[in-house]
């Protein structure tokens, strides 16, 4: 029988290229969506024909106990929550409901319909395995590079003080129920699926305007910030690989390559054979209150356990989003309108 796995965030990104790796593998795969009319939930029937749908919703305990009482899962992927730091420091509340106390929910439904009680079990076989998307924001300042496994977390936004918890509540339902409950510490990972608020996005899908005469310039805020970007479609092959480990364990995902937005830029506009100097415009409303300056993987311990490595450069990264945007803009839709969905 084909194994079940429950995705919750199947409308974002991470979650259409988790459900596409899944089905390849010949999973049966059940995607949680939220909401009486989410537009978002059309664009995964589209494109997600082999999806199938459970309502539910991270700010509700009885619909998530539903969701997998119906579905019976072997895993459950927690890729829902606010996800734009930005948008953090202006929901704060809301951010620690979904982003935060949305995984505690995830976890008390897998424990209460697997009928473990709060004695800790060592026998882990036909346990409902659990990923929980956690985030390079939580090493926040820094305070080592590259980060690792054992790098303490410094958060710096409401957001990564909400993945903190969830961090942190995953870790300790594995040590106080013996579930095989695990983290993937995911540095930022990109494609042209991103959300346009995200500044790769916001940049390829900028370039991609200019290029075509639609737009003259482009607002951005910190040049300065460093991350460690990656492919989306890479990433995803990490949080597989760790629910198939033999030992629940966290993992740092990156590529250990780290770059200035102002290099994401360069690197874009030169892709379309522009200079870059002529069209960006610094913006300080754009800055946040609290910045993360740098950040850089260090993803030994995936490649030595779980053979896994980023497949798609830097580079090869950009030119894809330049070019799969300069494509759906060039396709017709109002640029105003287009989504992260290519
Ligand atoms: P994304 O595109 O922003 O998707 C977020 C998903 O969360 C959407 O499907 C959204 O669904 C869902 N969601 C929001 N509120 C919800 C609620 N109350 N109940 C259930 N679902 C809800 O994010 P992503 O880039 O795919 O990232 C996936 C996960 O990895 C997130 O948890 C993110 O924080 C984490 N992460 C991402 C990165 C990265 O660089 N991409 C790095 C580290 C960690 P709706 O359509 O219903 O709004
Ligand atoms: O693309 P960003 O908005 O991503 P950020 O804040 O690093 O968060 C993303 O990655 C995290 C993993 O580290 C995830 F957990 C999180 O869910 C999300 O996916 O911003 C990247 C950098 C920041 O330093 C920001 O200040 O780009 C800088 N930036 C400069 N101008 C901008 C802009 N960011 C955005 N969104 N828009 C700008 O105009």
């Amino acid at each position: 029988m084909a194994r079940r796995a429950l995705i919750t965030g199947i409308t974002g990104q991470d979650g259409s290229y988790l459900a596409e790796h899944l089905l390849a593998q010949g999973y049966e795969v059940w995607g949680l969506v939220r909401g009486q009319a989410n537009p978002r939930v059309s664009n995964v029937r589209e494109l997600l024909r082999d999806v199938r749908l459970v309502r539910g919703d991270l700010l509700d305990q009885g619909s998530l106990i539903s969701a997998v009482e119906k579905v019976h899962p072997d895993e459950v992927y927690n890729l829902g929550a606010i996800s734009f730091v930005p948008m953090s420091w202006e929901q704060a509340e809301l951010t620690a409901e979904v982003t935060g106390m949305g995984v505690l929910r995830m976890l008390e439904a897998i424990r209460v319909c697997s009928g473990i009680s709060s004695s800790r079990t060592a026998d882990r076989s036909g346990q409902i395995r659990f990923y929980q998307a956690s985030s390079s924001e939580m090493f926040g300042q820094v305070r080592e590079t590259p980060q690792n496994e054992r790098t303490p977390f410094h958060p710096r936004s409401p957001y990564g003080v909400a993945k903190a918890y969830g961090h942190f509540l995953t870790q300790n339902y594995r040590e106080s129920y013996g579930m095989f409950a695990v983290s993937g510490i995911l540095f930022n990972h990109e494609s042209p699926r991103r959300g346009a608020e995200f500044v790769t996005r916001k940049v390829s899908l900028g370039v991609a305007r200019i290029r075509l005469g639609l737009a003259g310039e482009l607002r951005l805020g910190n040049l300065e910030a460093r991350r460690d970007w990656g492919y989306a479609g890479d990433y995803v092959r990490a949080m597989h690989l760790m629910l198939q480990a033999d030992a629940p364990e966290d993992y740092v995902i990156g590529t250990g390559r780290t770059h200035s937005v102002r290099e994401l830029v360069e690197a874009a506009f030169t892709a379309a054979g522009l200079n870059w100097e002529d069209y960006v415009v610094a913006d300080q409303s754009l800055h946040r209150p609290a910045e993360v300056d740098l950040l850089c993987a260090d993803p030994k311990k995936a490649r030595a356990n779980l053979g896994w490595d980023p497949g798609v450069s830097f580079e090869e990264l950009v030119a894809m989003m330049v070019e799969a945007d300069t494509r759906l803009l060039a396709a017709g839709p109002d640029p105003a309108q287009a989504t992260s969905w290519p």
